[in-house]
């Protein structure tokens, strides 16, 4: 009904209505009549049989799910002249190589497989979207948890939280890149988030306005380097519009600057490049008083606590 409504409101505007015109356009065309739908239809053979009705929302699921690609194909379009050389770079091996395309969802243990030989990082499915500490302690193992639903059909362009779209599109190509897979290990930022709680809090912060939504300077344009930008299509064009507000990222202004993820991010920090951001967070992270030190093992992949009073 809403279909036919928004038609007619249209078309008392424009001379033609609105029908599909491209193939894609066929994403649109997913409204269903559902008055034989057997949880309505009392007289449906299955109307009482809840494993039937569970299969067919399984399928009905998938079927409206088939609608992903539209987040990949519009993304893709922005890519060229939005996101950083380094996404670029491995975006075309993950195309290559790792079944990265409109009609298909890449399977985790493949995208990992092919981490693992470029960064040593590898994907391990989550539950859900985790606590940042937990988040961020994996990190320290190069082991990225990803969430393994996708965002509602009903708004394709930006979701609030991660899910598939945001792990394979966003932080996956970046963690393909040797340099970046540093920068995102937990021993380059401040005390890590083990160690005590102001280190842990600025942690999050400098996490999140850079591997979320940092930008940096190539070649004197702005480029995203953060997956929350690169999985999200509405914010990647907004970040680079001139609209928000820019800021040099600098850690000590950075770690203290409030965060918010409801919306669309008010500032966003620009890195000179990848380098020059891994380098002053190093050295920020010298600064930062820590109880302890940590050591991670790489051979048995675990951490070790040093001189422990
Ligand atoms: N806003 C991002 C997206 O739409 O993919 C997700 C951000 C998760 C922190
Ligand atoms: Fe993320």
């Amino acid at each position: 009904i809403s279909l036919i409504l928004s038609h007619l409101t249209l078309s008392a505007f424009s001379p033609v209505p609105w029908f599909p015109r491209r193939i894609q356009d066929l994403d649109k065309c997913h409204h269903l009549i559902i008055k034989y739908d057997p949880s309505l239809d009392h007289g449906h053979p299955g109307c009482s049989d809840l494993e039937y009705s569970k299969r067919r929302a399984f399928f009905a699921d998938l079927a409206l799910n088939y609608r992903e690609r539209e987040v990949y194909r519009k993304l893709r379009s922005l890519y060229p002249t939005h996101a950083c050389t380094q996404y670029l770079d491995a975006f075309q091996q993950l195309e290559k190589h790792c079944g990265y395309r409109e009609d298909n969802i890449p399977q985790l243990q493949d995208v990992s497989r092919f981490l693992k030989e470029r960064t040593g990082f590898q994907l391990r499915p989550a539950a859900g979207q985790l606590s940042a500490r937990d988040f961020l302690a994996s990190l320290a193992f190069r082991v990225f948890q990803c969430t393994q639903y996708t965002r509602h059909f009903s708004s394709p362009m930006h979701s609030p939280e991660p899910d598939c779209c945001h792990e394979l599109l966003g932080h996956v190509p970046m963690l393909a890149d040797k340099e970046f897979a540093q920068f995102s290990q937990v021993r380059t930022f401040p005390a890590g988030p083990l160690t005590s709680c102001s280190g842990y809090c600025s942690y999050s912060q400098l996490y999140w306005f850079t591997v979320e939504f940092g930008l940096c300077k190539q070649n004197g344009l702005i480029r995203a380097y953060g997956a929350g930008l690169l999985s999200s299509y509405g914010e990647l064009m907004y970040a680079l519009s001139n609209k928000p507000e820019y800021k040099p990222f600098d850690p000590e202004v950075t770690a203290v600057h409030p965060y918010q993820d409801q919306a669309f991010q008010p500032v966003y920090f620009i890195a000179e490049n990848l380098e020059d951001a891994k380098v002053k967070l190093r050295s920020y992270a010298m600064k930062i008083k820590k109880p302890f030190a940590l050591h991670y093992d790489p051979f048995t992949s675990s951490i070790e606590v040093l001189n422990t009073p």
